[in-house]
C-alpha cells in the first residue's frame, strides 16, 4: 500500500477544508434543490372522468374497456400520470363518490380485471395511476352502513355518527347535497340520527373509532398491493370532526362552515397514521382536497409532519362569484389583479416546505375554456392555449382535466331536467323552496355547473361523437362536428397539438418546473405576466387573458429574446399583446 507522507496528508486536508470553506452558498443551495426533486413535482396528471370518456359497450356510459382502447392517446398527450375519478362499486347517486364496495369495480365500469389491464396499459407506456379515494363517506348501501343502521348494538354502528333521538332534536350541520341543506338523517331502526355533510345517501365515517380506520388502511394497501401510484383523496379535510357538536358554531367561523367542518382536532393525528399505515410503505403520489387558508393548507404537505404530497385549494377555482350565492358568476366577469395574487401567494407558500398543484378545472367546475377563457368562435382556440401555457407554465404539479385538451367548452342547458348532477338538483330544490329566482339560477348555472365539464369527450365526426354507440349518459355538446381529436389530431396549429408542444416544453426544460416565479406588472388588468428562474436561466410567461390588443409593462429588456411557444402564427416581443395570446420567451 502507498504511504502518504504526514506533510501532504496535511496537504490535503487543508485543501479539503478550503475547498468547503470556498462552497458559494448557491452551491449548497443547489444541492438542496437537486434532493428535493421527485417525479410527480414534476409530473402532469391528466384527470380522466371514466363516466365520459370513452363507452366501450354502448350502454352510454364510460368503462374502463374504453380508456383502455385509448391508452396510445393519453400516451401521445406526453402525460405522466392519470388520475381517475371513482371506479368502485356504487350506487352512482353522486357519480361514484358514494361507495358501496371499494373493493370492487362497478358493473357499468367493467371488473377486475379489466382494472388490471388497465393499470398494466399505462405502466407499459410508463404512465402512473392515482386513484380517487373517497375517505369521509360512503353510500347508504355499504355493508358497514347496511349492517350499522340495524341497530345500536351492531359492530358498525360506531362507523358512523349518530346523535341519538333521546337528546332531542341534533344540533344544525349544513349538508352541501341535501334539499333542505340540513346534515342529519333520522333512521327509525336505531332511533338516531345520521351524519351526512354530503348527500342523505353519503353518510359520514367516523374515524373516531380506531376498528374503521384499521379497515380503511386495509382498504388502501389493497390497492397498493395492486400497484397502483398514488391516490386523490376526495374531501379529506372532512373526516375528523368536533364530536362535541356544539350547538353553536364558535364565533370565528360563522360565515365559512367549511372550515369548522373540515378541520377537526384529529384530522392531522389521523393523516399521520395512514402515512405511517400505508403511505410510507409504498412509493406513491398523494394529493388531498383541502379546504382552508394557506397554513392550514401547509400542514397536509409539510414534509416533516410526514402527512401528504400535496393539496390543492380552492381559493383560486372559487374566485369570482357572488358572495353568499352558490356558484353564481360575477357578471362584470372576474378581477385579474386579484386572481394573480391568488396564484402567486399560493406559489410562494411552498418555497420552504411541501409544493403546489395548479388547475382550472375537473368534475367538479365547469369547463375552462368557458369559465376563465373566452369560447366565442373566434377566440376559442386562442384562449384553450393560453390557459394551457398557464397552467404548465407555473411551478406546481399540474392537474389537466380531459378534454380541455382539444378545447371542450360548457354545453350550457336551458333545462333543469337537462342536469344529472346531485349538487345542481339539490341546489336548485333549494332555491325553489326560498321562493328564489329560479331563471336566473338556471342562468348562472350555464357558467359554473358541474355537468357542463362531464359531457362525453369529443372523439371524431361520428355518432355521439365517437364516444359510444348508446345513447350517452350526458348529451354530446354539439359543436363536435368542429371541436374533436381527430380533426386536431391531423392540424398541426390546434389547440390538441399545442398542448403536446407545451408539455413537451415543460418536461425538456426544468425551468419550467422548478423555477423560481417573480410576478411583473402586477396591477395590469389584463396580462399576467411572470418570469421562471431555474440555475441561471431566465424566461419570461405573457398571457393577455383579455379579448382587447393590450400592452404589459414587463422592465425587463426583450430585444434578444427568443421565442419558445406562442399561440399566434407569429409571436410579438415588442410588449405589445394580441387578444388572448400567450407568448413565452428566453431572456
Ligand atoms: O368534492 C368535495 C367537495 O367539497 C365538493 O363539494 C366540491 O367542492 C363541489 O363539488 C364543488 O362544486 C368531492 C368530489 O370531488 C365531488 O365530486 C363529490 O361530489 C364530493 O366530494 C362528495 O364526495
Amino acid at each position: 500500500m502507498k504511504k502518504f507522507s504526514l506533510s501532504s496528508i496535511v496537504f490535503f486536508l487543508l485543501l479539503a477544508l478550503s475547498s468547503c470553506k470556498l462552497m458559494p452558498r448557491e452551491k449548497e443551495e443547489a444541492k438542496k434543490d437537486e434532493a428535493k426533486k421527485t417525479w410527480w413535482k414534476e409530473a402532469t396528471v391528466y384527470q380522466i372522468y371514466p363516466r365520459s370518456f370513452k363507452d366501450s359497450d354502448g350502454d352510454g356510459v364510460g368503462d374502463l374497456k374504453g380508456i383502455i382502447s385509448k391508452l396510445d392517446y393519453v400516451k401521445s398527450l406526453g402525460i405522466d400520470a392519470v388520475w381517475l375519478n371513482p371506479v368502485y362499486a356504487s350506487p352512482n347517486k353522486d357519480n361514484g363518490y358514494d361507495i358501496s364496495d371499494y373493493e370492487n369495480i362497478h358493473p357499468q365500469f367493467g371488473n377486475m380485471a379489466d382494472f388490471d389491464t388497465l393499470l398494466k396499459g399505462f405502466h407499459d407506456r410508463g404512465i402512473k395511476v392515482m386513484m380517487d379515494m373517497v375517505l369521509n363517506h360512503c353510500s347508504d348501501e355499504h355493508k358497514w352502513f347496511r349492517e350499522a343502521k340495524q341497530s345500536r348494538n351492531s359492530p358498525y354502528y360506531n362507523y358512523f355518527h349518530w346523535w341519538p333521538a333521546e337528546k332531542g332534536e341534533p344540533p344544525y350541520r349544513f349538508s352541501i347535497f341535501d334539499e333542505k341543506g340540513y346534515g342529519w338523517e333520522f333512521n327509525k331502526a336505531t332511533n338516531s340520527y345520521y351524519l351526512h355533510y354530503f348527500g342523505d345517501f353519503q353518510p359520514d365515517l367516523n374515524w373516531e373509532n380506531p376498528q374503521l380506520r384499521q379497515d380503511i388502511y386495509k382498504m388502501m394497501r389493497f390497492w397498493c398491493d395492486k400497484g397502483v401510484d398514488g391516490f386523490r383523496m376526495d374531501a379529506l379535510a372532512f373526516i375528523s370532526k368536533d364530536t362535541t357538536w356544539p350547538a353553536e358554531l364558535p364565533a370565528e367561523y360563522k360565515g365559512s362552515w367549511p372550515m369548522y367542518y373540515a378541520s377537526g382536532p384529529h384530522l392531522h393525528e389521523y393523516i399521520q397514521e395512514m402515512n405511517k399505515e400505508v403511505l410510507s410503505r409504498y412509493n406513491l403520489a398523494t394529493v388531498a382536497e383541502a379546504f382552508g387558508d394557506i397554513p392550514r393548507v401547509k400542514k397536509f404537505v409539510d414534509e416533516d409532519r410526514k402527512e401528504l404530497n400535496m393539496a390543492y385549494h380552492f381559493e383560486a377555482i372559487d374566485f369570482g362569484y357572488l358572495p353568499g350565492e352558490y356558484k353564481m358568476q360575477d357578471p362584470k366577469g372576474y378581477d385579474l389583479a386579484q386572481w394573480k395574487q391568488i396564484f402567486t401567494k399560493w406559489d410562494s407558500a411552498f418555497l420552504d416546505k411541501g409544493w403546489g398543484t395548479i388547475y382550472l378545472a375537473n368534475h367538479d367546475q365547469p369547463r375552462m375554456l368557458t369559465r376563465w377563457g373566452n369560447d366565442t368562435p373566434e377566440f376559442r382556440d386562442y384562449s384553450s392555449k393560453l390557459l394551457t401555457t398557464f397552467i404548465l407554465g407555473m411551478r406546481a404539479t399540474a392537474f389537466y382535466y380531459f378534454g380541455d385538451e382539444i378545447g371542450m367548452n360548457n354545453i350550457k342547458f336551458d333545462r333543469v331536467e337537462q342536469y344529472n348532477d346531485v349538487e345542481l338538483l339539490t341546489n336548485y330544490e333549494q332555491v325553489k323552496a326560498r321562493g328564489g329566482d329560479l331563471k336566473r339560477f338556471l342562468e348562472g348555472m350555464k357558467i359554473s355547473s358541474r355537468d357542463n365539464g362531464r359531457t362525453p369527450m369529443q372523439w371524431d365526426t361520428t355518432v355521439n361523437a365517437g364516444f359510444g354507440a348508446g345513447k350517452p349518459w350526458l348529451p354530446v355538446n354539439g359543436n363536435y362536428t368542429t371541436v374533436n381529436v381527430a380533426a386536431q389530431d391531423k392540424d398541426p396549429n390546434s389547440v390538441l397539438n399545442y398542448f403536446r408542444a407545451m408539455q413537451k416544453l415543460r418536461k425538456e426544460n426544468e425551468v419550467l418546473i422548478y423555477g423560481k416565479v417573480t410576478l411583473l406588472d402586477k396591477d395590469n388588468p389584463a396580462v399576467f405576466a411572470y418570469t421562471r428562474e431555474w440555475k441561471g436561466k431566465k424566461w419570461l410567461v405573457l398571457l393577455n387573458f383579455k379579448d382587447k390588443v393590450t400592452t404589459v409593462k414587463t422592465g425587463l429588456d426583450l430585444s434578444k429574446a427568443s421565442v419558445k411557444i406562442h399561440n399566434y402564427p407569429t409571436a410579438s416581443v415588442d410588449g405589445t399583446l394580441k387578444p388572448y395570446e400567450a407568448v413565452i420567451v428566453e431572456l
